[in-house]
């Protein structure tokens, strides 16, 4: 998969050198390239926001160096929305331009599966008082744009939200994480309940046991209970999603049968 990543901060992307992703761009699973916005604005100050037409608090990302950085980007893709104006564009392959924002869609483990089937993503990171609303009608009219949010609260720019879905699309690409079951077995996959509790040795520490059921053997009992920690999990802490057989169940239920 190939990501190219536009920021005024590029030093964050850094990050992405650690840990699994590290390894999968070092064996060239993932084709990171990452862009200093500031290279495409040519004034003496290397300018990159204005004042908000109309007024209002806060500086507005101008159009003219993303303008600039994505039809490079784009043109060396190789890809009709940078190539040609006639081509049809969203095209499959081509490559989808997702801008991280709070008043974008929900990023989900769906969605994450989702984008993990694309060849090329390109995120444009803006700061939160927002890039001209005319990069996002320009490239929307040439191609793939999505807005897209981690979640219901404000950061200072796209830039950790950008890392959260790399990481989160980057190990579900296949040779990524070692044993694919691991993907499997995890909170919002399998079936949308939360991950069951887990332990390690020592079976006892600081006179606290790991449950008996664990070192019984008995893997009937043992996927039974683990079923059950995940359902009475989500039923605390995340009620909205537990499927709507389980909705009615009284606590516990499992437990006394
Ligand atoms: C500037 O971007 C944000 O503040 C942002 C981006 C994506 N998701 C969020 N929840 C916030």
């Amino acid at each position: 998969m190939r990501i190219d990543v536009v920021s005024i901060f590029p030093g964050y992307f850094d990050a992405l050198e650690l840990s699994l992703l590290g390894k999968a761009k070092q064996r060239g699973l993932i084709d990171v390239r990452v862009h200093d916005l500031r290279d495409a604005a040519h004034d003496k100050h290397r300018t990159v926001d204005d004042t908000p037409t109309g007024g209002g608090a806060g500086m507005v990302m101008k159009p003219e160096p993303w303008g600039e950085m994505l039809d490079g980007i784009l043109a060396e893709a190789g890809n009709s929305a940078g190539a040609a104006a006639d081509a049809e564009p969203g095209a499959a392959g081509d490559p989808l331009i997702i801008f991280p924002s709070p008043a974008g869609e929900v990023f989900t483990q769906r969605m994450a599966r989702e984008l993990a089937h694309e060849q090329h993503l390109v995120f444009g990171c803006g700061r939160y008082e927002g890039i001209d609303q005319r990069v996002f009608d320009e490239y929307a009219a040439r191609g793939r744009v999505r807005l897209v949010s981690i979640g219901d609260y404000v950061l200072n720019g796209g830039e950790v939200a950008t890392i959260a879905m790399i990481e989160a699309i980057g190990r579900l690409l296949p040779g990524v994480v070692g044993n694919p079951e691991s993907l499997v077995e995890e909170s919002h996959e399998e079936d949308g309940l939360l991950e069951y509790p887990s332990y390690t040795k020592p079976a006892e520490w600081r006179d606290r046991a790991v449950p008996p059921v664990l070192l019984s053997g008995n893997h009937a009992a043992i996927e039974s209970w683990r079923r059950e920690q995940r359902i009475e999990r989500t039923r605390r802490v995340r009620p909205e999603l537990l499927p709507r057989e389980l909705r009615g169940e009284s606590r516990g239920r499992h437990a006394a049968e």
